[in-house]
């Protein structure tokens, strides 16, 4: 209904309630309030870092943005959380970049085992595939804020895993298709289970190892399942925190200004965080009785065979955005 339309006297009333607001300096103003779903628990360093994110962002903007965290996929359930961004149900959320690589392969290149396996290759891959995956998201009108890294990925059993044989047969929870993959080409059988599950899974027999970081691991107290962490240091997979480009064209300019500033801090501050988690949380596993390895020299030749091997399927899906992103990793290494 048009103003025009509204009968009399509820026009009266709009037009007192419209002076009133404006007297009182709120008619434009009133603060914008965002939920934003995000999947993983209030333990995990992510969470910790997005809500110093919302805090920062509400701090710098005087309350006029307010974005609450829904934590450990309360609100919206992990694999849904893209597309709610995407089709306006919230205007901002949290998932693991690599949930996306049924998309596109370009998402999942931070999940190629040992192609980036420590920070600062991490970091550079990162900055060689920023761009690209940016204007991926772009396309979808989804803005990308920021993007930090798990822990390196790594295998959890519950007897200690010296030969590749070890692994066979094993029912191996995953999380993104290139865990997945990776477990099938060791010979055990991957099953998808997302985090707020793993502890079910282990205790209904689902899955018997799995495959994550050591942040995971303590954050699930993997201790009550599960006896041996191998730190094979895979791959470091990331989080990202994406707007929706509708959303975020409504703000005012230095609501917007706000916004970036608040991400570039979130991602510098992420990424030391990973850091300092990694040595926590291995500390956390060994306290509460986990046994933690490193690969013997037999599993880490067959870990690396298959790390060429998916590093092939992976350039091949990937096309020629895939190439860019290689050659310009490559080439900020040498
Ligand atoms: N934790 C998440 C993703 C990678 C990680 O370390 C998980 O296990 O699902």
């Amino acid at each position: 209904m048009t103003v025009r339309q509204l009968p009399l006297p509820r026009l009266a009333s709009a037009i007192a309630l419209g002076v009133g607001l404006a007297t009182l300096g709120l008619d434009a103003q009133a603060a914008t309030e965002w939920d934003m779903p995000t999947p993983y628990g209030d333990r995990t360093f992510h969470t910790v870092n997005i809500r110093e994110f919302a805090d920062d962002v509400r701090d710098a903007t005087d309350g006029e943005l307010d974005i609450t965290v829904h934590s450990n996929g309360s609100l919206i359930g992990h694999a849904e959380i893209k597309n709610s961004v995407r089709r306006g149900i919230v205007p901002i959320g949290e998932l693991i970049m690599s949930r996306l690589a049924n998309e596109n392969a370009i998402f999942e290149v931070d999940s190629v085992p040992y192609l980036a396996a420590s920070y600062e290759d991490a970091r550079t891959l990162w900055e060689a595939s920023r761009e690209v995956i940016a204007e991926e998201l772009a396309e979808q009108q989804l803005r990308l804020l920021f993007a930090v890294p798990w822990p390196p990925q790594g295998i959890y059993t519950n007897q200690l895993v010296e030969a590749p044989e070890d692994l066979q047969n094993l029912s191996m929870r995953a999380y993104n298709s290139a865990s997945e993959r990776l477990a099938q080409l060791a010979g055990a059988v991957p099953t998808q289970v997302e985090v707020p599950d793993i502890p079910t899974a282990f205790s209904t027999g689902r899955v018997d190892a799995m495959i994550t970081s050591p942040a995971t691991g303590a954050d699930t107290k993997a201790w009550d399942y599960l006896s041996h962490f191998n730190h094979a240091q895979l791959w470091l997979p990331k989080n990202m925190v994406i707007v929706s480009e509708r959303a975020f064209s409504r703000l005012d300019e230095t609501t917007r200004q706000a916004v970036l500033d608040a991400a570039a801090t979130a991602e510098e501050r992420g990424w030391e965080m990973s850091r300092e988690e990694t040595d926590e949380a291995l500390a956390v596993l060994e306290e509460n009785g986990i046994t933690v390895t490193t690969p013997t020299p037999e599993l880490a030749a067959k870990l690396e065979e298959i790390g060429a091997t998916m590093t092939d399927e992976w350039a091949e899906r990937a096309g020629e955005q895939g190439t860019t992103i290689l050659e310009a990793y490559r080439a900020a290494k040498q």
